[in-house]
C-alpha cells in the first residue's frame, strides 16, 4: 500500500526547520513560490509578536525534485531561521503553565526547560506548512480544494458565507484570516485588549475541503479511519485542545433525525465528486464510517490562548523549588490566524495521504489512471 509520511525536525532558534515528505508520486509539479506563499501566510495574521519581524521564511528544496517535478524519492524541505541562538540562549527554569516546559523537564530529567521548549515551539509548524503545500498541490490535480479560516477569536465570532469561494475571497483580504469582513473589527479589538492586559487569546478555526471522492479512508481498522487520522493531525498542532467534525459536540444534544443527512440521487449531478448522490444537510461533515461521503469535509479546531503570558502565572523555580512567577519570553498575543494555515496544511496532508492510499502508484500518471478507473466503475453501480 502506498503511504504518505511527513516528518519534521528543527528547534525554534536552531539553524533551520526541516520537513521530509515521503510517498508523493513522481511527476507532481513543485512550485517553491506556492510553498513560500503559505509560509508567509503562516507568519502573518493580526496578533503575532516580534519574532515574525525577524524571520522571512523561504523554502529550500534539498531533495526529491528535478526540473520542477517530484521524482518519487523523499522530498526534503528546509526553512532557515534568522533568529539563531540555540547555543547562547539562557536556561529557562521557571516553567510556564500551559507550555511543554514542566512536563518536558521531568520527562528528560533536566532543570533547563529550554531543552524541551525549543522543539515544542510552534516554529515547528513552518515544516508542516511547507509539506502541506505539496499535499495541496497533489489534491489540486484531482480538483480537491482545502480552505481553513478563523471563525472565532475570544468572544468575537465570524459569520461563515455559504459559498466556499466567498469564504476564500474574504479570508485572503482579512488580517484575521476570517471569512467575514464584519467580524474583523471585533476580533482585532479583542486581541488589542488582551495585549494591553499582558494576556493572550485563543479561538476557533474551521476547515472545509471540497471535491473529495467518496470512500477515502477506511472502516476496516481503527488506525485507518479518516476522522481519527484527521483528529490526530489537527490535535497535534501546538495549542489545539479540541477537534470536531461536522456537527461535532452539538450532535450530542440533538435527535438522530435532525443529525443524519438524508440520501437523494440526482442524475444531473453524476459528474460531481459525490457521483450524483446528494444530501440536503451535512451534519456528518463529509465523513461516515471513517470514510469520505463525497460531501464537503468540515472540521473545526479550538485553540487555547498562548501560554507565554507577560502577566505571568504562578510557577516554581526548578533550581530552588521556591514559588516564583513563570518565565516571560517574547511571544505572540494571538496566533489563531497563523494556526489556521497549519490546520489547512495538516488536513491537506491527511487527505493527500488518503488519496495516495486509494489511488497511489509510482507516478502521478498512474495515480490519475487509477482514479479515473475507479470513478468509471463507481458510475456503473
Ligand atoms: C513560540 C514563541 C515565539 C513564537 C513562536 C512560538 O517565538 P520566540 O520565542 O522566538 O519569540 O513567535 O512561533 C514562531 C517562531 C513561528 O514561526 O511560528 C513558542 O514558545 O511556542
Amino acid at each position: 500500500m502506498s503511504e504518505l509520511v511527513v516528518r519534521t525536525a528543527g528547534e525554534s532558534h536552531g539553524p533551520a526547520v526541516a520537513a521530509m515528505v515521503e510517498g508523493l508520486p513522481a511527476g507532481l509539479a513543485v512550485d517553491a513560490a506556492r510553498i513560500d506563499a503559505d509560509l508567509a501566510r503562516r507568519q502573518g495574521g493580526y496578533g503575532r509578536g516580534q519574532r515574525q519581524k525577524i524571520e522571512s521564511d523561504r523554502v529550500e528544496i534539498l531533495a526529491g525534485v528535478r526540473h520542477g517535478r517530484t521524482l518519487g524519492s523523499p522530498v526534503v524541505l528546509v526553512v532557515r531561521n534568522r533568529d539563531v541562538r540555540l547555543e547562547e540562549a539562557e536556561a529557562l527554569t521557571r516553567p510556564r503553565p500551559g507550555h511543554a516546559d514542566l512536563a518536558g523537564a521531568l520527562k528528560y530529567l533536566t532543570r533547563d526547560c529550554r531543552d524541551v521548549l525549543e522543539r515544542a515551539s510552534a516554529r515547528e509548524t513552518a515544516g508542516r506548512v511547507a509539506a502541506g503545500a505539496l499535499a495541496k498541490a497533489l489534491l489540486a490535480e484531482f480538483d480537491v480544494e482545502v480552505l481553513a479560516y478563523v471563525v472565532r477569536i475570544g468572544a468575537a465570532e465570524a459569520r461563515v458565507p455559504e459559498a466556499v469561494a466567498e469564504r476564500r475571497k474574504h479570508r485572503d483580504q482579512s488580517e484575521l484570516y476570517s471569512p467575514d469582513p464584519k467580524a474583523d473589527r471585533a476580533m482585532k479589538a479583542a486581541i488589542d485588549e488582551a495585549r494591553e492586559a499582558g494576556d493572550t487569546l485563543g479561538g476557533v478555526i474551521e476547515c472545509v475541503a471540497t471535491g473529495l471522492a467518496p470512500g477515502l479512508g477506511s472502516h476496516v481498522q481503527w488506525t485507518r479511519k479518516l476522522d481519527g487520522r484527521l483528529a490526530r493531525a489537527v490535535m497535534s498542532i501546538q495549542a489545539i485542545k479540541g477537534v470536531e467534525i461536522g456537527l461535532g459536540f452539538a450532535a450530542a444534544a440533538m435527535r438522530g433525525s435532525a443529525v443524519h443527512d438524508a440520501i437523494h440521487f440526482d442524475a444531473a449531478k453524476r459528474g460531481e465528486a459525490a457521483l450524483g448522490f446528494t444530501r440536503p444537510t451535512n451534519g456528518a461533515g463529509g465523513l461516515e464510517g471513517g470514510m469520505t461521503t463525497g460531501q464537503p469535509l468540515l472540521l473545526r479546531a479550538a485553540m487555547k490562548p498562548i501560554s507565554t503570558l507577560r502577566r505571568a502565572l504562578a510557577s516554581v523555580n526548578l533550581e530552588t523549588k521556591k514559588p516564583e512567577e513563570a518565565a516571560y519570553e517574547r511571544s505572540d498575543v494571538c496566533a489563531v490566524p497563523a494556526a489556521s494555515v497549519v490546520v489547512e496544511a495538516a488536513v491537506a496532508t491527511e487527505l493527500a495521504g488518503a488519496m495516495i492510499e486509494k489511488f497511489g502508484g509510482d507516478s502521478l500518471r498512474q495515480m490519475r489512471d487509477s482514479y479515473d478507473a475507479w470513478r468509471r466503475a463507481a458510475m456503473e453501480l
